[in-house]
C-alpha cells in the first residue's frame, strides 16, 4: 500500500506499528540474554579480538560492550563487516539482571565491567575470565578463570581457539592480528 505523505492518521499508523515491531524484537532479545560475553569499558582492539575469540567459544553467546570504546576502535566498528559488527548487542538490548552465565575477556577488575558488575556474586549467576593482565587488588576472583600473563589477551585467546580446534573466520583473523599490543 502506498501512503501519501499528506496523512498524517496513514503516518501515524505505521510509526505505532514500527513501535509494536520494536517492542516485539526487544522482548525476543531479552528472552534469549542468558549468556553474555563482555569487555572492559573504554574497549580497545585487544577487547574486540578477545570478544569474537570467546564468541566462537560460546557462539549462543550475545556479545556485548559494557560501554563505550576507544576512539580508534569506535572508528573501526563503523565500517566493519557485518561478520564483526553483527554479533554485537547493544547494552540496552540486555537484561543485565536475567544474564545467567558472563564470560568476561580483557579484564577482571570488578570496576570495568560497567553494569554488569551488579550481577558478579549473584546466585545463578556463572562468571568465567580470560584475562591476561597481572593480578589487581581489584579483581573478581572465580572458580572458572583462566589468566595467563601474555603480552595480550588475544594471543591468550587465539591459543585457547586453538586447543579446542576452532578456526576464526577470515575477518575474524584479522582483528585477532590486529589486536596485538
Ligand atoms: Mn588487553
Amino acid at each position: 500500500m502506498l501512503l501519501r505523505s499528506s496523512d498524517p492518521s496513514a503516518f501515524i499508523a505505521v510509526k505505532r506499528r514500527n513501535r509494536a515491531l520494536d517492542n516485539a524484537l526487544t522482548r525476543l532479545n531479552h528472552s534469549s540474554a542468558q549468556t553474555v560475553i563482555t569487555t572492559h569499558i573504554n574497549a580497545d582492539f585487544d577487547a574486540l579480538a578477545s570478544l569474537l575469540a570467546a564468541q566462537k567459544l560460546y557462539p549462543e553467546a550475545r556479545v556485548v560492550f559494557p560501554g563505550a570504546q576507544e576512539k580508534n576502535l569506535r572508528d573501526y566498528l563503523m565500517r566493519a563487516s557485518p561478520e564483526v559488527s553483527a554479533v554485537i548487542v547493544k547494552l540496552k538490548s540486555v537484561m543485565v539482571n536475567k544474564v545467567t552465565r558472563l564470560i568476561i575477556v580483557d579484564t577482571r577488575q570488578l570496576s570495568r565491567i560497567g553494569d554488569f558488575a551488579s550481577i558478579i556474586g549473584k546466585d545463578g549467576v556463572e562468571v568465567i575470565i580470560y584475562d591476561h593482565h597481572p593480578p589487581s587488588g581489584d579483581d573478581i576472583v572465580v572458580e572458572n578463570e583462566q589468566c595467563k600473563e601474555y603480552g595480550s589477551n588475544r594471543a591468550f585467546m587465539v591459543e585457547i581457539l586453538e586447543e579446542n580446534c576452532v578456526t576464526p573466520p577470515p575477518e575474524g583473523a584479522t582483528i585477532l592480528a590486529i589486536g596485538i599490543f
